[in-house]
């Protein structure tokens, strides 16, 4: 048993996981590291400082001693919207083993997400780096709902930096059931109003096992470097539930990733494992036609949040010799369950499915697709999340007897290979994370010249999707580079950085169904 919590035992394929009945997975992942000799070891490096097991899981408890001295208690959730630095892990685990919820949210979100999120999860408290505080703290003052506790994590005044320096360093764990919940990833709908997927005691450990040893191969001796952020469930993974859970070293950037910063910490940290999503890695190559950064350290690379391309893993492999291992996760899912892997890898497919797994490709009436023909991909494990908060309407349409729906089109081939298709509604992946059609047209028709506008996904030269608008103008003769400037402009003011559309198309009109409602996918068949 692993500090009471699971015990695993490898003499079953795949590993056997047995939970105890009361259990804090913080143990686990933190504290177990003292008692197995890891106390002096570098759990987090970052170009300011590196952290030991030892000062993790004392931090981890002020954390969660600060936390209780704000008042909240069992259940009550935390949001955070913080970077990616050691003050996450203290938050997150502090949080956990205190019997508090925490609830990452993306950082690149703009006031209105924030604002909607800080309601929908009636979170006790609010936790941000002081870089977020122009989205931040407008969202606070806009919402009707108030958490009881506003913290930044650092910085002059009132922080829980602060805090933490005259907290306790000691805290007893809070136990519970392997199935109860434990934190939560909000997860954006096509709709445009986010869900939040609430996940289980359980889940990281069964990712961290599944993917992170059985299927990656994560070992101690690794250090794992992940330009997808914290925030993010594939970083969340990546970065911090893989690395602890081996007893590895993070290397954590805050900084935005890329080509030269990503290629400079891979310099200076010498990672062995190294996670991106397809975008970074175009850029990357981009950028290594000009320079030739030392990347010998890293033994694999993965990709994951949008499908990669067959030709950017060939180039890749060209240019650093390193294999990149692509492999598609989701959030309710929380990791990655169908992968390549080092030895069995098949460009341009997702892989077969990842050992203690399931998965299945239904038709529309429900029933097994044969090889070959594609359907929906529905997906069934020990880490999917239980639940969407305050969302009973999508919990049932998502979450099928035991399946998981990934609204993704997908066909298997007769070795097991699995083949991305598409989306089966109307959202896009850009740079590995989710941008509804329905937010961005939202805001182009803002525009006092705007009529209409829809907006798709189109691949650009690397074969990677980004927005483009379909527009229909209240006055056709305004249309030219000059409006399509603004309107960018716009987007790019209110929504997150990577949501503005990359081509505007000014159109007559828009193609819809009887009902009235756009048709998408004529458009998608359109010629740029
Ligand atoms: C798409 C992919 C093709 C697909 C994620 C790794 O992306 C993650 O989670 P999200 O909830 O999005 C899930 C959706 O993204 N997708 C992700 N990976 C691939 N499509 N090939 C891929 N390799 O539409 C899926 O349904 O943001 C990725 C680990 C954890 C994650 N949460």
């Amino acid at each position: 048993m692993l500090d009471n919590v699971v015990a695993v035992d490898r003499t079953q394929t795949p590993a056997a996981l047995r939970f105890a009945p009361r259990m804090n997975v913080a143990l686990a992942f933190v504290d177990r590291h003292l008692g197995e000799g890891r106390g002096a070891k570098i759990a987090i490096r970052t170009i300011r400082e590196d952290v030991t097991y030892a000062a993790l899981a004392e931090r981890v408890n002020r954390c969660g001693n600060v936390l209780k001295g704000l008042g909240l208690a069992r259940s009550d959730r935390v949001v955070m919207v913080v970077k990616d630095c050691p003050a996450f892990f203290y938050l997150f685990w502090g949080a956990i083993k205190a019997g508090i919820v925490p609830v990452p949210l993306n950082t690149l979100l703009r006031r209105a997400d924030y604002e909607f999120m800080i309601g929908d999860s009636g979170c006790a408290a609010l936790v941000y780096s002081p870089e977020f505080a122009s989205e931040v703290e407008p969202a606070l003052a806009g919402t009707g709902h108030k958490p009881r506790a506003i913290q930044r994590t650092e910085g002059a005044g009132d922080s829980l930096d602060a805090r933490m320096a005259v907290a306790a360093t000691t805290l007893d764990p809070v136990l519970a059931d392997p199935e109860a919940d434990c934190f939560w990833l909000y997860s954006s709908g096509s709709t445009g109003r986010p869900k939040g997927a609430v996940h289980l005691q359980r889940d990281m450990i069964v990712t961290s096992q599944r993917y992170g040893i059985e299927a990656l191969g994560a070992r101690e001796d690794d250090v794992f470097f992940s330009a997808a952020k914290l925030f993010f469930a594939y970083g969340l993974g990546n970065a911090m539930t893989f690395p602890l859970w081996v007893g590895g070293t993070a290397v954590l950037s805050d900084a935005r990733p890329t080509p030269q910063h990503t290629f400079e910490i891979i310099q200076k940290f010498r990672p062995t494992l190294y996670f991106g999503v397809p975008t970074l890695y175009a850029a990357q190559l981009q950028a290594l036609e000009k320079e030739k950064p030392d990347l010998s350290s890293i033994r694999l690379c993965v990709s994951a949040g949008e499908a990669l391309p067959a030709d950017i893993f060939r180039r890749w492999q060209a240019a650093t010799g390193k294999l990149i291992l692509d492999g598609i996760g989701s959030t309710e899912a929380l990791h990655i369950f169908v992968s390549n892997l080092a030895d069995d890898v098949k460009p341009g497919a997702s892989g077969r499915v990842v050992p203690g797994y399931r998965a299945r490709i239904v038709d529309e009436q429900g029933r097994e697709a044969k090889v070959g023909d594609s359907g929906r991909l529905m997906i069934a494990g020990e880490s999917m999340a239980k639940y969407y908060w305050n969302n009973p309407e999508r919990t049932a349409t998502t979450m099928v007897g035991g399946w998981v729906d990934t609204g993704d089109t997908y066909y298997r081939d007769a070795d097991g290979y699995y083949f991305y298709c598409g989306r089966s509604d109307d959202m896009l992946k850009v740079g590995g994370i989710w941008c509804s059609p329905f937010e961005i047209e939202a805001k182009l028709i803002e525009h006092p010249k705007v009529l209409e506008a829809a907006i798709i996904g189109r691949a650009d030269s690397d074969g990677l999707i980004k927005p483009a608008a379909y527009i229909v103008l209240k006055n056709a003769g305004d249309a030219g580079d000059a409006l399509t400037a603004e309107l960018q402009q716009l987007c790019k003011r209110d929504l997150a950085g990577y949501k503005f559309p990359r081509w505007c198309n000014f159109v007559s009109e828009l193609p819809k169904t009887a009902t009235g409602k756009i048709q998408r996918f004529k458009l998608r068949s359109l010629r740029a």
